[in-house]
């Protein structure tokens, strides 16, 4: 469980991590279940199942693949703080396995929406510093009217891709160099954030390892429930079918759990 100052600094800042969670001994079954399912899937961007050393290497439907996995989703020291973050009847939105390749540029994964509340639960499953590729977050960034001002100078004037020279552009400096926290995190830790915050990574060494999954609040408005629903099947169809069905009508109570928001949005 979380402790009251730790839900608020989760709130105010969008971050937080909970460092060694899982024994090294767990660390190991989560390890090679990660290197088992990224070794024998496709992966949604290259289209290889090999990592190629230039581009990320990304599964979609990692964690609903691996029974090891769905155990850490489901156990007390991941459940419980989402249901402290989250509001009741939280949703089950995606998972994916990554192999990065290089720098990722500062982007935020979602838009934020007044009262609704989006996380990302990160394990790295190698040690990652400020210079070695750990998530840096811009404290604070998932909230209005900061997350609108950082987008405008940040992002390229569409605001659909991100650019990595922009702090150049906008400040004299490399992106590199923009204030911000660094989330350094070893293997047993959990990071978790707000989709909505400025996030990047710098210096990381080529094919570092980390899963994440998607967990969102149950959206009421109509609009969102729109745009959750696209987004939830978006990755369901980049993930192998027969595996997201045996997850979505698992038995498991606190799987069911999560996903019974989504059947009641009308997903099947
Ligand atoms: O670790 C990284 O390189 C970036 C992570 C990230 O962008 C994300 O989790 O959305």
């Amino acid at each position: 469980m979380l402790t009251r100052d730790q839900v608020e600094f989760f709130n105010t800042f969008g971050y937080i991590v909970l460092p060694s969670q899982f024994s090294p001994s767990e660390v190991d079954v989560i390890s090679h279940a990660f290197d088992d399912v990224m070794r024998n899937h496709i992966c949604e961007i290259c289209e290889e199942n090999s990592f190629s050393d230039q581009k990320r290497h990304s599964v979609v439907g990692i964690v609903e693949s691996k029974p090891e996995l769905v155990k850490m989703l489901i156990d007390d020291r991941v459940y419980e703080p989402l249901t402290q973050l989250l509001n009741p009847g939280f949703i089950w939105v995606a998972s994916d396995g990554n192999l990065y390749a290089g720098d990722t540029p500062w982007h935020s994964d979602k838009r934020p929406f007044p009262g609704y509340t989006q996380i990302k639960v990160s394990i790295y499953l190698d040690t990652v510093t400020q210079d070695t590729g750990c998530l840096r977050v811009i404290p604070g960034s998932h909230r209005q009217p900061i997350n609108d001002i950082l987008r405008a100078e940040l992002l390229n004037p569409t605001g659909s891709k991100t650019a990595l020279d922009m702090p150049e552009e906008s400040y004299g400096i490399s992106a590199s160099e923009l204030p911000c926290v660094s989330v350094e995190s070893s293997p047993g830790d959990v990071v978790f954030f707000r989709q909505e915050i400025f996030h990047a990574s710098f210096g990381g060494k080529v094919g570092r390892r980390m899963f994440a999954m998607g967990i969102f609040d149950r959206p009421t408005d109509e609009n969102l429930i729109d745009s959750v629903s696209s987004l939830y099947t978006h990755h369901r169809e980049q993930a192998d079918e027969s595996i997201i069905s045996a997850f979505f009508n698992s038995d498991i109570p606190r799987v069911q759990e999560i996903q019974l928001g989504l059947r009641e949005m009308g997903i099947e």
